[in-house]
């Protein structure tokens, strides 16, 4: 192969990749690399321009370079920069606690729930308290579902109540009793103020002072949901960005037969 950018020779830059030390890759291993934008509240100009490369030597970035910046409006400036990170990870230690269910299609699902239950589980679906935001919770429970993924809805042994959004904690825990449900999914996209928090912890207070807690799996999801937070507030699993229904679907029917039937989670 001729020189350039197809060529196989071996370069004499460092390739190694060492996981105790992992910084960002920009076009070759442990260039340290960054893309960063942000804004700050004084005017355009070169002592701007300054002011950001200071910055990000603060962060730990070597050779800053401002390579766009533009007035935002009158007093701030907005900056696209790069640099080299010197900071790195010790990526071998890390540990993220997740669901731990083996991860199974909506058939082996549906079959899995007809030999072991008998009977399709129950499970209903809401965006609660001031939340507006449906597509979450509908691309988890509808039909169609998500990125060609199917929703609960689609399971033959599902039976899918999605109740939609700003309901709530006290109709949807009504809703639940009512329906005989085996779990009760709550989506959460706003943040702000932690208004999730206080929404999520209200839910489990109420179900405990029902003494209903320990009777319905309660799983709860959103784009800043993480699994961690969710045990945290106590729930039973959370799901972050990118959760299919398959996921929460397997997770519901692995932890049901292991409270029903005394099964002991599958290791991944
Ligand atoms: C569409 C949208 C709206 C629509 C919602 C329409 C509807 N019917 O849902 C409208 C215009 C109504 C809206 C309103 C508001 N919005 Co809005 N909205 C969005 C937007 C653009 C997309 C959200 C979305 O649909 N994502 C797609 C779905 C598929 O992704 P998802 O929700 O993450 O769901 C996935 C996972 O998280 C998970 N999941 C989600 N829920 C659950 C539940 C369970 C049980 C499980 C297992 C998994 C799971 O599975 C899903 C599939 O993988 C986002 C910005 C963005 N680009 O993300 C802002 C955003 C969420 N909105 C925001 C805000 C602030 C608001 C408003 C407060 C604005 C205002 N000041 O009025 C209001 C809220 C009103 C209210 N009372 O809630 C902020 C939230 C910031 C924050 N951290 O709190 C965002 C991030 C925009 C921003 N950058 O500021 N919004």
């Amino acid at each position: 192969m001729s020189e350039g950018l197809y060529s196989t020779e071996k370069k004499d830059y460092d390739q190694t990749l060492d996981l105790t030390k992992v910084k960002p890759y920009g076009d070759t291993m442990n260039d340290g690399k960054v893309q960063l934008s942000f804004t700050l509240p004084v005017p355009e100009g070169a002592e701007a321009e300054e002011a950001a490369k200071q910055l990000m030597k603060k962060m730990g970035l070597e050779n800053p370079s401002v390579v766009f910046y533009k007035e935002l409006a009158k007093g701030f400036t907005f900056f696209n920069c790069y640099g080299s990170l010197k900071h790195t990870v010790d990526y071998s230690t890390i540990y993220v606690p997740k669901v731990e269910s083996t991860k199974w299609s909506m058939e082996e699902t549906d079959e899995f729930i007809r030999e072991h239950f008998g009977r399709p589980i129950v499970v209903v679906g809401a965006s609660t308290g001031t939340d507006a935001h449906t597509v979450g919770i509908d691309a988890i429970m509808n039909m169609k579902g998500f990125a060609g993924r199917f929703g609960l809805e689609r399971y033959e042994m599902i039976e899918a109540h999605n109740l939609g959004s700003q309901v709530p904690n006290d109709e949807f825990i009504a809703k639940g009793i009512e329906l005989n449900a085996d779990a009760l999914l709550v989506s959460q996209t706003v943040t702000q103020k932690d208004v999730h928090i206080k929404n999520l912890t209200e839910l489990v207070e109420m179900m405990e002072a029902e003494g209903l807690r320990d009777k319905m799996i309660l799983a709860c999801g959103g784009p800043r949901i993480s699994y961690e937070l969710a045990k945290e507030l106590g729930y039973d699993a959370g799901f972050g960005a990118n959760t299919y229904a398959d996921d929460v679907a397997s997770f519901i029917a692995q932890e049901l037969d292991r409270r029903i039937n005394g099964t002991k989670k599958e290791e991944k």
